[in-house]
């Protein structure tokens, strides 16, 4: 093979390809080399090395592989429990990182009512109003502020509440709530069932998968439906809850002749101010001073689904781009807090004048420059960074610079309560049209597609190619995170994408105006799917709970720990949830059926991996249509297609 049709293996997406190739050129090391260089350890990705202890770590490989008897660890455990163990710790620390995020907006959020750090403000009081009913508040007899505190406080006290159950459990169907207290998947605290659950993954502890399970199922849920839900609320009512918005993405969003700033990583807090900082006056004159026609800020990862659902701010790319950008010698300073940060992107700076700058005591790296934000003067530390970059761009080497000329349009900011909108009109807002299309046949069910890149597939590829295939049978798409990055980088998330469809969902899209691939957010925004498919079943018409409606999710190309809390999540809410790529617990067959068929009896959702997009975008299609059998509308279904076939026939006479 060429070097050239080596790299074209490696991604789908034009920019990434002319960089990597550029990179080469430039002996910059990048995820892709060190992914060709280094297989993965074939025991651990199974999910059959147990390091909890030091007896180990042990081993356990089947009876197939290894030519000899099933093992199980010094201490006895099977593979089931170890597989189970840890696939349960990536649970607690995928829900650990969401839920602290959470929390961290929560504690913010609280200080700003308090009117204790400027800045930050109310944006969104009817959302403000709607978590104050959430908790039982008297809405009517405080202001505004008054509310405020008290739902901020009350946010807070979730993560520590000892006893109970989450406030917005409240939010499920009552179907939903009832199956999870019966099951006592029930979350009490967010940070107790972490806690929990890596007190029961210790050594000698709970060693029946099913109850290990089970805890996970409630650590999960903690995120979903607590703090994954609480950041995205509490950001809609700071920052403004977003509707739908036109941007553009891709490398080529960054400019030769601005200050490019990129901001990478999760929370919004810091990202927000320097938004602002990048419009002071003092900074662009600063800017033009050095030489620069503007300051430009653009969003990488989740910060970048943010900023732009909020500000229309442009994206530079998803995670497997993040050193790309740097070696386009363009970026002046690359601002990371939390979460899906290589470490690598330090050395890759090391080539350029790029600035790392990172802003978070829980995430500092080795010789980047530390400037930490300080929520009590946010706007300082934002202008003290973006100062930085703007003294940097002085040092840029313009023969060094190669911006990718790609970048695409999409259109972003797809909250629940924006489908809401749109589908029903501003003053008839309901889910009722969606679901009359669904029960109609027009639309033929409902995916959530999210999650991440993973440098050991195609990148961007497994998801457009899924995404694709579900929109030419009438599915409808929910997308957040590095998905929606990657469809908006395919040109799926405009209106145009319609043509993709199939005629039932491509007439829906073309009467509406949407796309039919509906960017919500960020990866802690999938709260909004929950949101989103509550609101189905609510409006009626497709079941009592969301293991009854015509849905699936799946991530093709996940690889953090949190992917697997979401999907954990999303399964012990009725989902079927298919993962692509790998899978954690292929090492032990009795753990991994009871994952993707064991389930299914007692939670109505149920695990599944299918690394194959086409086959994943099959099997969801046919989860799809037994559902829609069950609720007795799949002979809708049938007539429309008869109908279009009809028509079809009748025009080609
Ligand atoms: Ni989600 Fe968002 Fe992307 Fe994956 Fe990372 S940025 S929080 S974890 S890689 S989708």
């Amino acid at each position: 093979m060429t070097k050239k049709k080596v790299h074209e293996h490696l991604t789908s997406c034009d920019a990434s390809r002319q960089m990597i190739e550029i990179a080469a050129q430039r002996g910059i090391e990048t995820v892709f080399d060190r992914a060709s260089a280094m297989r993965p350890c074939p025991i651990g990705a199974a999910g059959v090395c147990c390091k909890n202890c030091a007896m180990g770590p042990c081993r356990v490989v089947s009876a197939k592989e290894a030519g000899e008897p099933a093992k199980v660890g010094l201490c006895g455990a099977t593979q089931e429990t170890i597989a189970s163990r840890n696939f349960a710790r990536m649970v607690a620390a995928g829900a650990a990182a969401h839920s602290d995020h959470g929390r961290g907006v929560a504690e913010v959020f609280l200080l700003a009512a308090r009117g204790e750090i400027p800045g930050y403000g109310i944006k969104d009081e009817q959302k403000l109003l709607q978590l104050g009913l959430d908790f039982g508040l008297d809405v009517a007899n405080l202001s505004v502020q008054e509310l405020a505190v008290q739902v901020g406080e009350k946010c807070v006290s979730q993560f520590g509440q000892q006893e109970g159950e989450l406030v917005f459990l409240k939010r499920a169907p009552l179907k939903r709530q009832e199956l999870w207290r019966k099951h006592r998947l029930a979350p009490r605290g967010i940070d107790r069932e972490v806690v929990e659950l890596m007190h029961r993954t210790h050594t000698g502890v709970d060693q029946d998968y099913k109850n290990i399970t089970a805890q996970a199922a409630r650590c999960a849920l903690s995120d979903g439906w607590g703090g994954s839900l609480i950041a995205t609320e509490l950001q809609d009512v700071m920052f403004g809850t977003p509707v739908p918005v036109a941007g553009s993405i891709n490398l080529g969003v960054l400019k030769a002749d601005e200050v490019n700033v990129i901001v990478h990583g999760h929370e919004p807090l810091l990202s927000e101010m320097v938004v602002v900082a990048s419009q002071d006056p003092d900074l662009l004159d600063l800017a033009k001073k050095n030489g620069a026609a503007g300051i430009n800020v653009a969003g990488m990862c989740c910060t970048a689904n943010e900023i732009l659902m909020r500000h229309g701010l442009p994206i530079a790319g998803n995670f497997l781009q993040q050193e790309l950008a740097i070696a386009t010698g363009a970026v002046d300073a690359m601002v990371v807090d939390v979460q899906c940060i290589m470490q690598a992107v330090q050395k890759t700076a090391e080539n350029f004048h790029t600035l790392v700058v990172t802003t978070s005591p829980k995430a500092k790296m080795q010789g980047a420059t530390h400037i930490e934000f300080d929520e009590h003067d946010a706007i300082a530390t934002a202008k003290k960074i973006v100062r930085a970059a703007v003294e940097n761009f002085t040092r840029r080497d313009r023969k060094a610079v190669n911006i990718p000329d790609v970048r695409t349009d999409m259109v972003a900011g797809f909250s629940h309560e924006t489908i809401n909108y749109l589908l029903g009109g501003t003053f008839r807002s309901s889910y009722k049209p969606l679901n009359d299309n669904i029960i109609g046949g027009r639309i033929r069910g409902i995916a959530g597609v999210v999650g991440c890149n993973n440098a050991r597939t195609t990148d961007d590829e497994p998801h457009i190619l899924l995404i694709k295939e579900l929109i030419k049978n009438d599915v409808i798409v929910l997308t957040t995170g590095c998905v929606a990055m990657a469809c908006g980088k395919a040109g799926l998330l405009t209106p145009e994408a319609a043509k993709h469809c199939g005629a039932g969902l491509a007439e829906i899209c073309e009467t509406v105006g949407i796309p039919p691939v509906l960017h919500l957010g960020s990866c802690v925004d999938n709260s909004r799917i929950l949101m989103a498919a509550t609101a189905v079943v609510k409006e009626g018409g497709l079941g009592d709970d969301i293991n009854e409606l015509p849905a699936a999710g799946a991530a093709p190309g996940w690889m953090s720990e949190k992917a697997v809390s979401i999907g954990h999540y999303f399964v012990a809410s009725g989902v079927y949830t298919v993962f692509g790529t790998t899978f954690p617990t292929l090492g032990s067959q009795v753990y991994t059926d009871y994952l993707f068929n064991g389930l299914e009896e007692s939670w109505g959702g149920m695990w599944d991996f299918e690394p194959d997009p086409l086959k994943m975008a099959a099997k969801m299609i046919a989860h799809i249509d037994k559902k829609r059998a069950a609720l007795g509308i799949d002979k809708a279904r049938e007539r429309v297609l008869m109908d279009m076939a009809m028509r079809r026939e009748l025009e080609a006479t």
